[in-house]
């Protein structure tokens, strides 16, 4: 392929790129970014493994003891650099009300003219990456191309792991295929003989998303939901405007298959807000109780979703591995998770044992008695002693401390997880984490109802984004810091999908809410969770089934106490009856942030949403 020209530098593109465009697109950003060389990516171990001792030479990864953990690797970030960054992202769209009030948003000429000055000579003395991905089976109707140009070698090999990464891709695109233009700068230039830094990044950050032209620009993160930009930025932000267009949906949701000992399995895809148990849900173990039954994950954290010629909706996961939280698992929350995590894994921002192993809080939960280590250095590489954690507070592990692990090290992955087809889905979820208010579990009466549910969700902050944790805010769908075009507008986008099911006559997914995370006056959680969530699940097949009658209640049905299987768990009804109940003053106040919810989204609104709101009100007060 005939390359245009960048002064001293070979941009050559191997033999097997064929798409004229792609290759001068590159080129035109190493002459913008200026790096000192370009490195295709065709996403062989051999390549994997060399990045990989790049990064344990140049001090960003350590190596982890093999006899413990195999092939594992732990990056500890700059401490300014752990989590995504809400304020820094925009979506620039032409108009603004395209971006919507709940999105950043700048011209897209104003942002160009912002970011080239900032990218101009971005990569100096640094290696520029061309990592080609495919979200989705390669060649699957679902699946749509990207290529990440990057000039951090932790986002290859992460990008390796979390997608479908390599030269295969560019057959997939050939001559004249369509794919997602990434730029990702850690913004951190080398002068000549500069040392480097083991966690490079810049106090000035930019994650901006241009929904027309489907480009992404990322300045100056290597944290993961910035940096790795097949995910949140690709996956979820630009797919978002594509399914807009197309008649499809990108969602923040995991996808799980269930199977009853009969042999009958059903699909769900559930969203819930980062930090707030995706992982943990899409590879629950059903508890005692449920003997025969089992549950095999799709995607933990992202779906994509489409009409099928039979009228019904099909996902798949677009992402091939997955970017979990470490603290809190354990053999007890999500005992496949922590097997996965055996070997092969990237670990950033937890904590390394005396014996080269890592560690992290809640690790050492699931049995009594178990106790912390002695000592560990902690994630910014200080000591950490169980004495210092008691006087300081200082956490091992930085609470959105992350791993990077294949798919396929999931003990409990579905045989279709990799089906280009996708799986036909039979429910969604709407998980909000609320220690008050909202019952453990709801079926909205119709697709309408469940669209407001979803719309109207709230959610206490966590460390998955810079800033104050737990205060509740509205995260509509679990998608507030994703969309990538006006909230409203996907409001109505569901709406119709809705309507375009029902009128093809094929079974439409049910929608259900929970809320996992209601707490008692002592502060503690009431429910169980985890795998105990295998309950609730139970009795939506049995709604789906038509075997549970449920309570009819202000904003939809929930079980009564009698329909669920206890067995093997102890929880009263009086417990049931704390994480169910509907009290008049908290709904009361919660239909009042509704309400500002509506006010701030008026623009495009569709009068579905307050229509079903009047009609809980008058529930309410009845
Ligand atoms: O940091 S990520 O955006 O990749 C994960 C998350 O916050 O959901
Ligand atoms: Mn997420």
């Amino acid at each position: 392929m005939n390359a245009p020209v960048v002064k001293g530098l070979d941009i050559q593109a191997p033999s097997y790129v064929k798409n004229p465009k792609l290759v001068a697109w590159v080129a035109e950003m190493a002459a913008l970014c200026k790096p000192d060389r370009i490195e295709w990516c065709d996403g062989s171990q051999e390549e994997y493994d060399r990045l990989c001792q790049l990064l344990v030479d140049g001090g960003t990864f350590k190596k982890l003891n093999p006899a413990k953990r195999p092939n594992s690797f732990l990056a500890n970030s700059d401490p300014s650099d752990v989590a995504r960054v809400e304020d820094r992202t925009f979506i620039c769209s032409e108009k603004k009300e395209d971006a919507g009030p709940t999105n950043n948003w700048m011209a897209p000429a104003e942002m160009r003219a912002t970011l080239a000055p900032l990218f101009d000579g971005c990569m100096k003395g640094r290696t520029m990456y061309v990592v080609p991905f495919s979200m989705g089976p390669l060649g699957s109707p679902i699946a749509h191309i990207g290529i990440e140009l990057s000039d951090s070698p932790y986002v290859a090999v992460n990008m390796k792991i979390m997608t479908r990464m390599g030269k295969a891709v560019f057959d997939v695109i050939g001559t004249d295929g369509e794919f997602v233009p990434c730029i990702h700068t850690v913004g951190a230039p080398l002068e000549p003989g500069q040392k480097d830094v083991a966690w490079p990044c810049n106090k000035t950050k930019y994650i901006v998303h241009y929904p027309e032209s489907r480009e992404i620009w990322s300045y100056g993160s290597g944290y993961g939901g910035n940096a790795l930009l097949g995910k949140k930025c690709f996956a979820l932000r630009i797919a978002s405007t594509m399914g807009r267009d197309e008649g499809w949906l990108a969602e923040h949701m995991l996808i799980l298959g269930v199977t009853s000992p009969e042999g009958k399995k059903y699909h769900v895809a559930a969203a819930f807000p980062s930090a707030c148990g995706k992982t943990n849900f899409s590879m629950l173990v059903p508890p005692a109780g449920f003997e025969g039954w089992k549950v095999t994950t799709i995607g933990d954290d992202i779906a994509w979703i489409k009409p099928g010629k039979d009228g019904r909706l099909y996902a798949i996961n677009p992402e091939a591995g997955y970017f979990g939280v470490a603290p809190g698992t354990n053999l007890t929350t999500n005992p496949n998770c922590l097997r996965s995590l055996d070997r092969d894994v990237i670990f950033t921002n937890v904590a390394l044992t005396d014996d080269g192993d890592v560690w992290w809080e809640g690790l050492e939960d699931d049995a009594p008695g178990k106790k912390k280590p002695d000592h560990l250095i902690d994630w910014q590489g200080n000591d950490w002693t169980p004495a210092i954690a008691k006087e300081t507070g200082a956490k091992a592990a930085h609470p959105n401390s992350r791993f990077t692990v294949a798919a396929t090290n999931n003990p409990a992955l579905d045989p279709a997880w990799d089906d280009p087809a996708g799986v036909p889905i039979d429910a969604f979820i709407f998980g909000g984490r609320r220690s008050t208010t909202v019952p453990l579990v709801t079926e909205g009466r119709n697709w309408t109802e469940g669209v407001y549910m979803a719309a109207t969700m709230g959610s206490e902050t966590t460390a998955a984004i810079v800033g104050q944790v737990g205060v509740v805010r509205r995260d509509p769908f679990a998608m507030l810091a994703f969309m990538g075009y006006n909230m409203s507008d996907y409001f109505q986008h569901w709406l119709d999908l809705g309507k375009k099911l029902e009128a093809s006559g094929a079974k439409q997914p049910r929608i259900f809410t929970t809320n996992w995370f209601r707490k008692g006056e002592d502060g503690k959680f009431v429910w169980p969770g985890y795998g105990e969530n295998m309950r609730v699940l139970k009795w939506m097949i049995d709604r789906i089934e038509g075997k549970a009658e449920g309570v009819d209640h202000l904003f939809g049905v929930s079980p009564r106490y009698e329909e669920v299987n206890w067995t093997g768990l102890d929880f009263s009804a009086d417990q049931f009856q704390r994480v169910t109940s509907i009290d008049k003053a908290a709904w009361e106040a919660e239909l009042k942030l509704h309400g500002e919810l509506f006010e701030q989204l008026k623009h495009h609104l569709p009068k579905e949403l307050p229509e079903t709101k009047a009609a809980i009100e008058r529930r309410l007060a009845a």
